[in-house]
């Protein structure tokens, strides 16, 4: 299955049968401890393979995780082929390239930037709100100024990129909203990384769904939702229909499953069936969490197949495939 029709549809999530982790089509999605004291980071989709290097200059040389994960996300951030994060991103329905990141440590210290427009890096915004400012989270034109009296400049190409304004303005004839993920609007960056040191990181950056409403923010800026930590247990964080990680503060239920004994995989099983079971009769809706706890296991599990991941530890550079629960044709 192509991930065009993997990530087609939002729609409605279909009543379709829950599987049980156990007869559910599944793959390598091995999560064998590392070595003690041995870094690790896991990272959303094929992109996380780079954003892992970028995250592993640090980690692999003793770093700190918060760091490692700041710099593993904005090398996605950077590449302007990618569609979904970072200023080559797709607009909203008005034209606007708007994007949503966050960051937090095992500490519990955490910043967020939602509904940013024309800087290069939110999250190294984000993580700037943390360390400055008392706050968490800041938004929108607010969110700009106070990057701008903070180091931070406006890009000096157009936003949206030449070939993304002409697929918006193809878009625009039909002006088909789909309020859910779609080829247009799919593969957020989310990771998670534990240092040598033993602390642990996340971060989440998105240019969010394609043609959305101005002004939607969906779950990856969100604290519990798209992503969160606890230095107790670990942490997790999600890619896909943001609604719907709101609605079930998603990354916070994973760690708590966690606080209750779950490995990773169990706790990212344990919201998605969660969320089937409160969107019924919705077809079609992806949703896939990452976890890993403070020893340094990891997992992952999505609604439907085609959701993978970036994994990088000492012995091993590679995708694992995640689990899920249906099969999308
Ligand atoms: C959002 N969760 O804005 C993001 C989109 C996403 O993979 O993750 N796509 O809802």
């Amino acid at each position: 299955m192509s991930r065009r029709k993997f990530l087609k549809n939002l729609g409605a999530l279909g009543a379709g049968t829950v599987i049980s982790p156990l007869a559910a089509q599944t793959h390598s999605s091995s999560s064998l401890p590392p070595k003690k004291n041995s870094p690790v980071v896991i990272s959303t989709w094929i992109h996380g393979m780079e954003a892992n290097a970028g995250a592993w200059e640090i980690l692999g040389a003793g770093g700190d995780a918060l760091d490692a994960v700041q710099k593993g996300v904005a090398v996605t951030e950077s590449d302007m082929t990618n569609r979904s994060v970072g200023l080559g991103g797709r607009p909203d329905r008005d034209g606007h390239v708007t994007l949503d990141a966050c960051i937090m440590d095992h500490d519990s210290r955490c910043g967020s930037v939602a509904f940013l427009e024309d800087i290069q890096h939110p999250i190294d915004v984000a993580r700037a709100v943390m360390d400055k400012t008392p706050h968490v989270m800041l938004v929108g034109e607010g969110a700009q100024k106070w990057a701008l009296e903070n180091g931070f400049s406006k890009v000096d190409y157009p936003v949206p990129l030449p070939q993304v304004q002409k697929d918006y303005e193809d878009w625009l004839i039909k002006s088909e909203y789909k309020t859910g993920v779609n080829v247009e609007n799919h593969d957020t960056i989310g990771m998670l990384a534990l240092d040598a040191s033993g602390r642990m990181a996340g971060a989440c950056t998105t240019s969010g769904m394609a043609y959305k409403i101005r002004g939607r923010v969906g779950d990856s800026p969100i604290i519990g939702a798209g992503l969160f930590i606890d230095g107790d247990v670990g942490g997790a964080t999600a890619t896909g229909v943001g609604e719907a990680m709101i609605r079930t503060a998603g990354a916070s239920a994973v760690v708590e499953s966690m606080r209750r004994g779950a490995s990773p995989e169990e706790a990212c099983y344990d919201i998605v069936q969660r969320i089937l079971k409160k969107h019924p009769g919705v077809e079609g809706m992806q949703v896939g969490f990452l976890a890993m706890n403070v020893q340094g296991e990891y997992g992952g599990y999505s609604v439907y197949n085609g959701f993978n991941y970036a994994l990088r530890t000492q012995d091993r550079n590679e995708m694992v495939d995640a689990k899920y629960m249906r099969t999308w044709e």
